[in-house]
């Protein structure tokens, strides 16, 4: 497992960022999007309420009490959406399955309105000539199961595989790319470690069962998906974190190296067979990740990609004052309108380590784009981004040097198509490449839009 920056130094290609964006002609353009996000129509059609229903419910917890009950609205604007990615020209949509529709109760009796509706988004895309790309778990748990102690309980394994059973029973002819889970760092430790995500725990033992327990249900929807025979393409979606150290001093390149072990080898080495890194579970003995015999075989099961999710990079120093004994300093970079720092050399860099450390598995960036205080103009028509269309450019500029550097990667997805329910934030951070008007869930194409569009057309190259 290659240190943080060992094997990224950069070569000559880093020194122009502003490299051409030709791609492959192969190459997979797409937007995506999450199900809780977007969707809305929260008890429509046999829906339950997931945890995010409970937890925007919890005071003090989502921005202004933000909800999910009408999200984006894709639930009933789906059609339409459908249409502007026809107008991108991408050759797929990237979107999560609502287990709360599907199976109401988490397990048992499906619910057939809530097949139906993901028939008609599937039928629209094919009609469209548009690859469904789906994800079977963003988040967005059925409170029910999260009432039998959700990830926390290893049953959630049995419960994970019989609704991704269910799924590829109802939906596998028409969709042959899927995605198990959606940053299962997120579901574990922002969900049960620091609380910010539902459920809303703050317990480092049951966040790194449920980390253990999501990496379980990974490989049993694995054996499900290989079972059916299939033969489509099935991964994960990860959101690692490729710290760069403050300095080549050999105690922040340490410290740098050590910051990823929590958010990056707790999840990526699972799944490649490696294993959680001892180094940071020795660190946390009141928090041991409950292995079993035959448990680090049936997480690693043999997967045909690797979903990247990217945003930002950060920049770490040693510290012998805090626990870790390492700490995130200031940096240079402009920021997002969450305050990530925009950094596209950090995006060449994290292609290169993971391609270094997962065995030349085909990569696909499955989500990258920035949170913009987007507004429309005077005509309420336009939306001018230019500093989305920067970002987009630098950070595509990143993906052509990497693809130029020998990484495998197949295909880049947008985050988002539309602007969407940000989780803790509420919808007060718009992502979308779409502008998304809440009063009434219009539709305004962004300049951000028309310039992807000429990137996935080969105008932009
Ligand atoms: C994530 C989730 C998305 C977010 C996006 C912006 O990566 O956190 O997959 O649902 O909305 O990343 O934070």
């Amino acid at each position: 497992m290659n240190r943080i920056l060992d094997g990224v130094t950069p070569t000559s290609s880093t020194s122009d960022l502003a490299s051409s964006l030709s791609f492959p002609s192969n190459f997979l353009w797409g937007t995506a999007t999450a199900s809780f996000q977007v969707e809305g129509a929260a008890e429509a059609d046999g829906r339950s309420p997931s945890i995010w229903d409970t937890f925007c419910r919890t005071p003090g917890a989502v921005a202004h009490g933000h909800t999910g009950d009408v999200g984006s609205d894709q639930y009933h604007r789906y059609a339409e959406d459908v249409g502007l990615m026809k107008e991108l020209g991408i050759g797929a949509y990237r979107f999560s399955l609502a287990w709360p529709r599907i199976l109401p109760d988490g397990i048992g009796k499906v619910n057939p309105k809530g097949f139906e509706y993901y028939h008609r988004l599937l039928d629209a895309l094919h009609a469209a000539g548009i690859r469904p790309a789906v994800t079977l778990y963003h988040w967005d748990l059925p409170q029910v199961l999260e009432d039998r102690g959700g990830w926390t309980n290893r049953d959630i394994v049995g419960w994970f595989g019989e609704y991704a059973e269910a799924v590829y029973k109802e939906l596998g002819d028409k969709v042959d790319f899927w995605m198990t889970l959606n940053e299962p760092f997120c579901t574990a430790i922002l969900g049960y470690l620091t609380g910010h995500h539902a459920p809303g725990i703050t317990d480092r033992a049951k966040a790194y069962a449920a980390v253990h327990h999501l990496h379980l249900a990974h490989g049993a929807a694995v054996d499900a998906y290989r079972a059916t025979g299939q033969g489509g393409e099935i991964g994960i979606v990860l959101n690692l974190s490729t710290p760069r150290p403050a300095t080549r001093r050999p105690e922040d390149v340490e410290a740098a190296d050590r910051a990823a072990d929590m958010p990056t080898r707790m999840f990526l080495d699972p799944i490649m067979g490696r294993g959680y890194p001892e180094r940071h579970l020795a660190a946390y003995p009141a928090a041991p990740v409950p292995m079993r015999d035959g448990d680090v075989e049936k997480i690693s099961r043999k997967i045909d990609f690797i979903g990247v999710n990217y945003y930002t990079e950060h920049v770490v120093a040693f510290d012998p004052d805090s626990p870790e004994k390492f700490r995130s300093v200031p940096q240079c970079e402009p920021v997002t309108d969450m305050g990530w720092p925009i950094v596209p050399k950090g995006f060449h860099r994290h292609l290169r380590w993971i391609a270094e450390n997962t065995n030349g598995l085909p990569l696909y960036v499955t989500e990258n784009g920035c949170a913009m205080p987007d507004e429309l103009d005077d005509t309420g028509t336009r939306c001018h981004d230019p500093r989305r269309i920067d970002y987009l450019r630098s950070h595509l500029g990143a993906c052509a040097r990497a693809i130029a550097d020998g990484v495998p990667l197949k295909g880049y997805f947008v985050w988002s198509f539309i602007d969407n329910f940000e989780w803790a934030f509420g919808y007060t951070r718009r992502f979308g490449i779409v502008y998304c008007d809440y009063l009434d869930a219009r539709r305004v194409p962004k300049d951000s839009f028309y310039f992807f569009r000429d990137v996935v057309s080969g105008a932009e190259a």
